[in-house]
């Protein structure tokens, strides 16, 4: 593999000690170290004692879990980069929650009853995603970031992470999945964003 070098003269090599290697930055992507917020809407904020986190499909009820229930479950800490279609890239976060798998287990379930799922948040903000990019230790639902509970702005009590695609598909204030056979559109992908999102790919938009 021969990848384009950044135009860095001799003199400034010395600093890219602290340059992310170029294989970990997909294409078209830049590193920041803060963490912008980018919300489509206001934060909504619902209090502990009202939030569930719920999974259906079709009219079924597959399981529902409160506050208290969902801190119960096998707990997950992972680090991962987060690429946001806007471009930045945010390398090494940390975050804790529960991972797909272990919600799938605790509602009996060995494997997702179906190929996609729409993920649904507070403020009726949707994605879509593949339920085989869920599996395998590859997404979960975090309540934790950088050691401390996830901040409202960013999501909290409880968001989506799924690292491997575009940041958008990491629904914030999630509460629940909603399981289907056939895949659909949820927000900005009924606006013209990618149905999968595949930052390696650059899947930003509908046809790329
Ligand atoms: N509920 C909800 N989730 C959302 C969004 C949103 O507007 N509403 N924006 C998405 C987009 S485009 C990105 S890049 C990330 C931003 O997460 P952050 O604000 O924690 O950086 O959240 C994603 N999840
Ligand atoms: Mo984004």
């Amino acid at each position: 593999m021969s990848e384009p070098q950044p135009p860095i003269s001799r003199g400034f090599r010395g600093r890219r000690v602290e340059a992310p290697s170029r294989e970990r930055v997909p294409p078209g992507q830049y590193v920041t170290r803060d963490f912008p917020v980018l919300s489509a809407g206001p934060t909504p904020r619902v209090p502990l004692s009202e939030w569930s986190f719920s999974m259906h499909v079709g009219g079924t009820l597959l399981g529902k879990w409160t506050w208290p229930e969902f801190q119960d479950l096998p707990q997950t800490r992972v680090t991962v980069d987060i690429h946001c279609v806007t471009k930045w890239s945010k390398l090494d976060t940390v975050w804790e929650g529960v991972a797909i798998d272990a919600l799938l287990e605790a509602a009996g379930l060995a494997a997702p009853p179906t190929a996609y799922l729409v993920a649904h948040s507070d403020g009726g903000y949707s994605t879509n995603v593949p339920t085989a990019d869920l599996v395998g230790g590859r997404a979960m639902i975090a309540t934790r970031f950088a050691d401390a509970p996830l901040v409202a702005t960013h999501g909290g009590p409880a968001r989506l992470l799924v690292p491997h695609l575009y940041f958008w598909k990491s629904a914030k204030w999630v509460r629940g999945f909603e399981f289907i056979e056939a895949d659909r559109p949820g927000f900005w992908e009924g606006l013209g964003y990618h149905m999968y999102g595949d930052p390696w790919r650059e899947q930003r938009y509908g046809g790329d």
